[in-house]
């Protein structure tokens, strides 16, 4: 008892202190705020505007209001929104610019900063309704909240817009042009202290610019436990090859805009931004299982010879459908090696456990994949592509080389 007497003063002083740093991180920021709907995609589309929104706040000197992720689950209509901090930490953003969570801005401030008479959504241009009766020739409108995962995602927080404001013809690309400073002066933060998009304002894929932001990306405690402790407790001891096998029927479907096009999704990732290391082709989509297991076998030969040291000991699956642990054991046992998968589909788990793989084989047009490989690459950790590069090309400059 005279222990926690001559203690009360102490804890008192440490209580408020704690109290006083919790609220003056929530004082207002002069300089406004930049939130948005992460409203295309899944978790790769989102990661990939995620970055280049974070690079847009910062060039509009605005705190970015952190949004939740949207989710889709079987049978729902309605997305679910997931707390940003559920699955990355909000502190090592903070490195880089300055960031809130949406329900602590929603919470403390926006009563004070954004008024419900005041909540504007910015668009582009016009977005019509699909709902022909709200469609008024006379009063565009952002419709913002017209559709999944539009309306749930305002709704998480209780917002309503009141007006529309169409943002044409400035654009995101912070890092060519004066464009922040048109931004500023177009809107600045005394009159406009919330810029609120209706989706994303970011380029989709990730601008090159901004794939180094992912450093600041880093995984909750949750998951790099559970990261951990499923490397040490169900892999073998020894090195590990991580690999990313996309083949679920909507990506046979996505593969099919191959023939068509320069870029797919995250193919600038290995074949560069103007395609400076090669066009498109359907085997960089979608791969054989055949070919799979080949590169699977050259890959851990490779290292077997130039890392005698660091034995690949197993290989670790993440799908979203057909994760080929049959045909993998069959054709790895040989070489000693097992094929893991987790127990239960958790797209976020195996993420981050292929980031922390020895050896990395991914989808070169998959944005989930690309998550990996930018996270991998600001740890110096290597990353390898399927059927990259092409099988043709490899074969050639290997001749090449031994010549
Ligand atoms: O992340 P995402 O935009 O990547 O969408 P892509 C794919 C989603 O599928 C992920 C699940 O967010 C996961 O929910 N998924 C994919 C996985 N791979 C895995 C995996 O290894 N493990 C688990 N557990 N789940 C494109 C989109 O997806 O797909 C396009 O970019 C379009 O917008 C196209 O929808 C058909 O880039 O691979």
């Amino acid at each position: 008892m005279q222990w926690l007497k001559l203690k009360l003063p102490f804890i008192y002083l440490i209580c408020t202190a704690t109290w006083a740093t919790a609220w003056a991180n929530l004082e207002r920021d002069p300089n406004g705020y930049l939130t948005y709907c992460p409203c295309m995609g899944r978790f790769g589309n989102q990661a990939d505007h995620f970055l280049g929104s974070l690079a847009f706040a910062k060039g509009l000197n605005r705190t970015l209001i952190l949004p939740p992720w949207v989710e889709y689950r079987k049978g729902e209509m309605r997305s679910r929104q997931v707390p940003f901090n559920t699955y990355f930490d909000v502190e090592p953003l903070k490195d880089y610019h300055r960031v809130i969570l949406m329900s602590d801005f929603m919470w403390h401030l926006a009563d004070d900063v954004w008024p419900e008479s005041e909540r504007v959504s910015f668009c582009y241009m016009e977005r019509k309704s699909l709902q022909q009766e709200k469609n008024d020739p006379d009063q565009p409108n952002c419709h913002a909240k017209d559709g999944n995962p539009f309306g749930p995602f305002w709704d998480t927080y209780n917002i309503d817009f009141v007006k529309s404001e169409f943002y044409g013809p400035l654009h995101f690309d912070v890092h060519h042009s004066t464009m922040a400073t048109k931004w500023q002066s177009k809107y600045p933060a005394e009159s406009w202290p919330v810029l609120a998009f209706t989706g994303a304002p970011a380029s989709f894929p990730v601008q090159l610019e901004n794939r180094e932001l992912q450093k600041h990306m880093q995984w909750s405690a949750k998951y790099r436990d559970a990261a951990r402790d499923f490397i040490r407790k169900v892999l073998p001891r020894g090195a590990f090859v991580g690999i990313h096998l996309r083949n679920g029927i909507d990506w046979v479907r996505a593969c099919e805009h191959v023939k068509d096009s320069q870029h797919l999704f995250a193919s600038p990732q290995c074949l560069g931004y103007k395609n400076e290391r090669g066009a498109l082709y359907p085997e960089l989509c979608m791969q054989t299982k055949e070919s799979i297991v080949r590169q699977l076998k050259r890959t851990i030969k490779n290292v077997r010879q130039t890392q005698p040291n660091n034995e690949i000991k197993s290989v670790f699956v993440a799908s979203d459908a057909n994760h080929m642990i049959g045909e993998l054991n069959v054709a790895l046992s040989r070489m000693g090696i097992s094929v893991h998968r987790l127990p239960e589909d958790d797209p976020y788990l195996d993420l981050a456990i292929l980031g922390q793989s020895n050896h990395f084989i991914g989808n070169c047009i998959s944005s989930y994949s690309a998550f990996v490989k930018r996270e991998r690459d600001s740890h110096g950790f290597p990353s390898y592509f399927w059927s990259f590069p092409k099988e043709k090309d490899r074969q050639q400059s290997k001749a090449h080389e031994e010549l």
